[in-house]
């Protein structure tokens, strides 16, 4: 089996295979947010590309999150931090949301064979799975608008290297080599090691590095989302 990493949704279609889990990662901070969500008891995510579609979804009354660039954007109900996916206002509702890349990584690799949710603060519980499920792994980061982002790739060698513990399982690619080593420099103290990354810095200028810290501290939930006919659910509920 095999594990590799793609840098950006604009490459998914480079690296995209039959028979492979995806593992969607946007660590600061989409995945974090849905992670979170589902963790206080949402029951269905429904991840949209554009703002007009989402705007289409609140005319006919849903619960709307939208960010564009970090900020919400005016006239939903949620912007982007994971501290707005928390507590009763979420508790048993279905949620659209659109953000600048967690949610187009989503859409790119909507038709895998099984698209998962990743981040920090499901890390335990996803390796497991994975190591659980022997099938091809994708670890596709979000980036930022295509680019490559430090932060998720970060978290990519961090489950590289939880996956690869178990000797000979998994040929890694190269990708994924490279980010083996990567993990091993952030590993002591990543928010330090984050210190320069772009995203970080944007957030921190928005007054986001709360956001930050939570979203970089590991294993707070044991839920898996993953996608199924056009939403992301509990993976228990699948
Ligand atoms: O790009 C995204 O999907 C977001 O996570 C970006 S932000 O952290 O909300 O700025």
């Amino acid at each position: 089996m095999k594990i590799d990493a793609c840098f950006s949704p604009y490459l998914y279609p480079v690296y995209k295979g039959d028979d492979t889990i995806v593992v969607i990662i946007d660590v600061l901070r989409a995945t974090s947010a849905i992670c979170t969500a589902f963790e206080h008891g949402v029951e269905k995510i429904i991840p949209v590309a554009t703002v007009e579609e989402a705007r289409v979804y609140k005319e006919k009354g849903f619960l709307v999150g939208a960010e564009r660039n970090g900020l919400p954007v005016d006239g939903f109900d949620f912007g982007n931090s994971p501290f707005h996916y928390m507590g009763d206002p979420i508790k048993g509702k279905t949620i659209v949301l659109t953000t600048t890349n967690g949610t187009q990584a989503i859409e790119a690799a909507k038709d895998a064979y099984k698209v998962v949710i990743g981040s920090f603060l499901n890390m335990d519980a996803l390796c497991s799975w994975l190591l659980s499920e022997n099938k091809n792994i994708l670890l596709l980061c979000s980036g930022w608008k295509n680019k490559f982002n430090l932060e998720d790739a970060v978290f990519a060698g961090a489950v590289t290297d939880a996956i690869s513990n178990t000797p000979d399982k998994y040929n890694l690619g190269d990708a994924c080599l490279a980010l083996k080593y990567l993990y091993k420099m952030a590993k002591e103290n990543p928010n330090k090691f984050l210190s320069h990354s772009s995203h970080k810095e944007r957030l921190a200028a928005l007054n986001l590095k709360e956001d930050v810290r939570y979203c970089l501290t590991p294993n707070q939930t044991k839920v898996i989302p993953i996608y199924k006919e056009g939403a992301l659910v509990r993976m228990y509920d699948v």
